[in-house]
Formats: structure tokens, C-alpha cells, sequence
């Protein structure tokens, strides 16, 4: 289950060999990147994403990661604030304590820290653009990518009313998108699904999200969805409520998937097994990264539950990497990785753009995306730079 991942470089053969590059300094850059719209979930509205950027300077040339944490710890415990901070002071220095760590040895080195997930995983993504760049390997290669394109869905804020919501939802399967989510809260749930079914019809695959919102004894509200052919109800209850979500599961029809339970491996293969849930949500923030994505992937896919892939409102340097995660063979539902337009007027990497309700997985070197220097320089709200002492 938990095979070790690939390496990128060989062992060194005998001495002098360059095993994998030596990071020099770090660069966290924090930008304000405002959204096209509002975006409301259960656990509150965002509208600008405040992200963590990480910029990794080389002896072998540069890497980019972003970290997903949100600016509030609305979705999980972690937020973009403490993110840094577990960075700076917890996980970096473990990290330039040694003089060459390859990106997979970090979760090792990381091991003492506890939790803080979505900063480990942004360290990782650095690291493995960072090796990937200078081996000339893409990301999507290294983990095992089956596909040159995924299909993509779209996620849906809760909407002021019914009619908004119709028509936002009709933009979106004008664009082509191949599975629409909506976010559901009590209250702002069973009529809002109800009305989006009857105008667009049962051929449009469709489920909805409710971000832990609801509790066991709403069982029988949550029933209610059942008769509109959902694709999955995704995370109805709390994270930590793996045994009631079974419960759940065995009084409704429409399968549960679950999004914010899952934080690693081991976990995904406790909950497939008690039956908490028939399909997993994959972001690789909140597991710690893409190598246990990957473990996750493998869990699920021995285990014949499906997957897709989740996204955290990523700029084009997450949403690159969540391509090449979703192109391994056990994403067989669309995913949360939609076009760079559904989030920013502007992204700080070239635009991802929808083609016939697909996204192509990027090829070149690690993430395969060029970031723009200058659009990160004119959102950026703060700028730290950590060298190795010495
Ligand atoms: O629960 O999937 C979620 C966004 C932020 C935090 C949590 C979630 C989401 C989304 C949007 O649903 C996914 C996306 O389009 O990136
Ligand atoms: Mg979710």
C-alpha cells in the first residue's frame, strides 16, 4: 500500500555523482488574488484567495509550489497565516538541516511534525518541480498519468437565490463543463437541488457538497436528495465522524464521498472498509502531498472505489500539478479542476482553458507551468526570503 515512490535520480553511482539539486534560499511570497465572483460554501464566502507561494532557488535552476490553506481555518484547522509560520520555523529548518534531500525523503524529514498537511504538501510541490525541472521529467510522468487530458467538472458557491443559481449553473454548461457540484448548507439544500435538476434535466451529472455541515440526526432531510440521482453527496457530516458517516451511508441511496475525512492513506483504506464512504474526493493539500495522493489513489483503486480530484481554488501552479494527479488511472469521475478563468481574471501561469469540458495535463519539465514573474510581483502582499546559513 505504501510502496515507496519512485526516485527521481538514481542512486548516486559512486562519488562526486549529483544525487539531486541543493537548495540555496526560499522564497515565500504571499499574493492577494482577487476571485471573478464570491465564492460561499457552507463554512463561509471567500472572495479574494490569499496564497502562500513557495520558490525554491537551485543549484539546478528554480521550483514552485503553492500552498492551499485558505486565509481562514473555515474549511480545516489550517490557514494561510499558520501555514507560513509551521513553514518557517518548523519544516524549513528540518529541511536545510541537510545538505541535499530529495522531494521524496522530505515526508520522512517531516515526520516529527505533526498534522499542518497542506504546509508540507506545499514544500513538497517545490521540491518535486524543483528535481523534476532539472531531471527534464513531468510531474504527470512521475506519478504515473494514463491521460493527456481529464475531464473536468465545476464547483458551485451557494447562490443569494434560486434564479441566480439557475443561471450560473447554465454559464457553466455552456462553457462545456462535465459535472456540475453544488454547495449545499440546511436550509439552502433539497429545493435549490431539486430546481437545478428539473431545469437541467437527468443527463447532466451532478452532485453536491456540503462541507460537514449537517449531523446524523439529519439522516432522514438528507434521504430527501435521493430522488434526484446524484452522483455522490460529498462530506454531509463532521471530519472526524468516520462511523456516522457509515451510518448515513447504509439510509440513503446517493453514494457518500468523502473530502475533508480523508488525511492520508491509512485513513482512506479505515473508511473504505467500514463503509463510511464509496468514492474519494483526492486533494493533495490536505493529505500532505502528491506522493500520498498517489498512496491514496493506489488504496482506492485496489479497493475498486473511484476517485477525482478536489481542488482549493488553486492558481495555474496547484491546478498544473492536481492535472497531472488526475490523469492516473483511478480518476475516472470528472474533477474540481476547472478552466483558470472559473477563479482569476488574470493567473500567475499561463491560462488552463477548457476544450471540449477537458483541461490537457501539462508535459514539460516538473509542474510544466512558467510562472509570470511579474503578475505574482503586482498581487504580492508579502515577501520573505530564507536562506541556508552558512
Ligand atoms: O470542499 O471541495 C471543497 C474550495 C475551497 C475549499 C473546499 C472546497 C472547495 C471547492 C472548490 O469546492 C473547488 C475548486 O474549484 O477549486
Ligand atoms: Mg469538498
Amino acid at each position: 500500500m505504501s510502496q515507496p515512490a519512485t526516485p527521481v535520480f538514481p542512486a548516486p553511482a559512486g562519488g562526486g555523482a549529483r544525487a539531486v539539486p541543493r537548495v540555496e534560499a526560499v522564497e515565500l511570497v504571499r499574493i492577494a488574488m482577487p476571485l471573478v465572483a464570491p465564492f460561499r460554501t457552507s463554512f463561509g464566502v471567500q472572495t479574494e484567495r490569499d496564497v502562500l507561494l513557495v520558490h525554491l532557488l537551485g543549484d539546478a535552476g528554480e521550483g514552485w509550489g503553492e500552498c492551499v490553506a485558505m486565509q481562514e481555518p473555515g474549511y480545516s484547522s489550517e490557514y494561510t497565516e499558520g501555514a507560513q509560520q509551521v513553514i518557517e520555523h518548523h519544516l524549513l529548518p528540518r529541511i536545510l538541516a541537510r545538505d541535499r534531500i530529495g522531494a521524496a525523503e522530505l515526508e520522512g524529514a517531516l515526520a516529527p511534525v505533526r498534522g499542518h498537511r497542506m504546509a508540507k504538501a506545499a514544500l513538497e510541490m517545490a521540491w518535486l518541480d524543483l528535481e523534476l525541472r532539472a531531471a527534464g521529467r513531468s510531474l504527470a510522468e512521475y506519478l504515473g498519468a494514463v491521460r493527456t487530458e481529464v475531464d473536468c467538472g465545476v464547483s458551485v458557491g451557494i447562490a443569494d437565490t434560486t434564479e441566480e443559481l439557475l443561471e450560473t449553473v447554465a454559464g457553466y454548461l455552456d462553457q462545456g463543463y462535465r459535472r456540475i457540484k453544488l454547495k449545499i448548507e440546511p436550509g439552502l439544500d433539497i429545493e435549490r437541488v431539486r430546481a437545478v435538476r428539473e431545469r437541467c434535466g437527468r443527463q447532466v451529472l451532478l452532485q453536491v457538497d456540503a462541507n460537514a455541515a449537517y449531523t446524523l440526526d439529519d439522516a432522514d432531510h438528507l434521504a430527501r436528495l435521493d430522488e434526484f440521482d446524484l452522483l455522490l453527496i460529498e462530506q454531509p457530516l463532521p471530519e472526524e465522524q468516520l462511523l456516522a458517516h457509515a451510518k448515513l451511508a447504509r439510509r440513503l441511496t446517493t453514494p457518500i464521498c468523502l473530502d475533508e475525512s480523508i488525511t492520508s492513506a491509512a485513513v482512506a483504506a479505515e473508511a473504505i472498509e467500514m463503509r463510511a464512504c464509496s468514492i474519494v474526493n483526492i486533494k493533495p493539500g490536505r493529505v500532505g502531498g502528491y506522493l500520498e495522493a498517489r498512496r491514496i489513489h493506489d488504496v482506492c483503486a485496489a479497493r475498486g472505489v473511484p476517485v477525482w480530484c478536489g481542488g482549493m481554488l488553486e492558481t495555474g501552479i496547484g491546478r498544473a500539478a492536481n492535472l497531472a494527479l488526475a490523469a492516473l488511472p483511478d480518476f475516472t469521475l470528472p474533477g474540481d479542476t476547472s478552466a483558470s478563468d472559473r477563479y482569476f481574471r488574470q493567473d500567475i501561469t499561463q491560462a488552463f482553458v477548457l476544450e471540449n469540458g477537458r483541461l490537457r495535463v501539462p508535459t514539460g519539465p516538473g509542474l510544466g507551468v512558467e510562472v509570470r514573474r511579474d503578475v505574482v510581483d503586482s498581487l504580492t502582499t508579502r515577501r520573505t526570503v530564507i536562506r541556508r546559513d552558512g
